[in-house]
């Protein structure tokens, strides 16, 4: 059985995990903590980096048998590529692929800059405080992606299929609008969108730990850290919830949304 190393608070984790859920291949969330290397279990610990061969430290990881990968990105791919599911990538050689690989190719200097805002709160020791740079920043990327990304011809980043290009882009924004940290009244395009992401199949299992962590912009009588803790177990039984309906050893079946 694949698994799939890291969090469910993490954002590219997530969009790993829905794809996965998307196509009903099982997969295990092995819990790999970021910014906790010196923990010996269920954190970044000597024997998850040498998985990695020092390639990166940082998670989601894929393990496929003796086969590791990181970056949410090229994971998506292998994963569509190696199981056929073209209907979430592209052919080889289309124009279909060609913008979805231009959009993740933009991702990591564009939407994934929107986690600036909610790094904070996940890093141990992190500051809390007022964010203007990165609220402004934040808008900037929100705008392109409002009159870029978004066609208004089409209901999703390429075409009116969803891609892993929507999983990777979503995943960003949740993070930041979920947690309160961004408000996006002024993005019909972006909101019309994020509508139609959260009718897809295992929205709900996906987005527990998200939704228990609740608003991060209010105070709240609980611990952050207890408050983390409890999101990510309601992230992980969120995600095995999902996969108990699955059929036994389906993971090569390409299932069609
Ligand atoms: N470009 C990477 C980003 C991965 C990433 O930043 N992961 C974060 C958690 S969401 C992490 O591991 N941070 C800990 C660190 O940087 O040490 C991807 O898309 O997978």
């Amino acid at each position: 059985m694949l698994k799939l190393y890291g969090v469910p608070l993490s954002q590219p984790f997530r969009s790993v995990a829905w794809a996965l859920l998307l196509k009903q291949c099982p997969f295990k969330a092995v819990v790999t903590v970021p910014f906790l290397a010196d923990k010996p279990f269920g954190s970044k610990h000597e024997s998850y980096k040498s998985r990695t061969k020092a390639r990166s430290d940082r998670i989601p990881m894929l393990q496929d048998g003796t086969f590791y990968l990181v970056e949410s990105p090229a994971i998506l791919c292998y994963l569509c590529e190696s199981r056929g599911w073209m209907d979430l990538y592209g052919p080889p050689g289309s124009q279909r692929k060609a913008l979805i690989d231009s959009y993740m190719h933009w991702h990591h200097s564009g939407t994934r800059g929107i986690a600036s805002l909610v790094a904070p709160y996940l890093i141990p020791g992190g500051s809390h405080g007022p964010r203007d740079k990165e609220l402004h920043r934040a808008h900037q990327l929100l705008k392109q992606l409002e009159s870029g990304w978004l066609h208004p011809d089409e209901n999703y980043i390429v075409g009116n299929e969803i891609s892993i290009a929507d999983l990777l882009c979503y995943e960003e924004l949740a993070q930041s609008s979920m947690t309160g940290l961004i408000d996006l009244a002024d993005y019909p395009a972006i909101q019309s969108w994020m509508q139609r992401m959260e009718q897809q199949p295992f929205f709900e299992e996906v987005h527990l730990g998200l939704k228990t962590l609740g608003l991060l912009s209010e105070s709240n009588d609980r611990p952050l850290n207890q408050r983390l803790q409890a999101a990510t177990k309601a992230g992980l039984a969120g995600l095995e919830k999902a996969q108990a309906g699955f059929v036994s050893g389906g993971s090569q079946s390409a299932s069609k949304l």
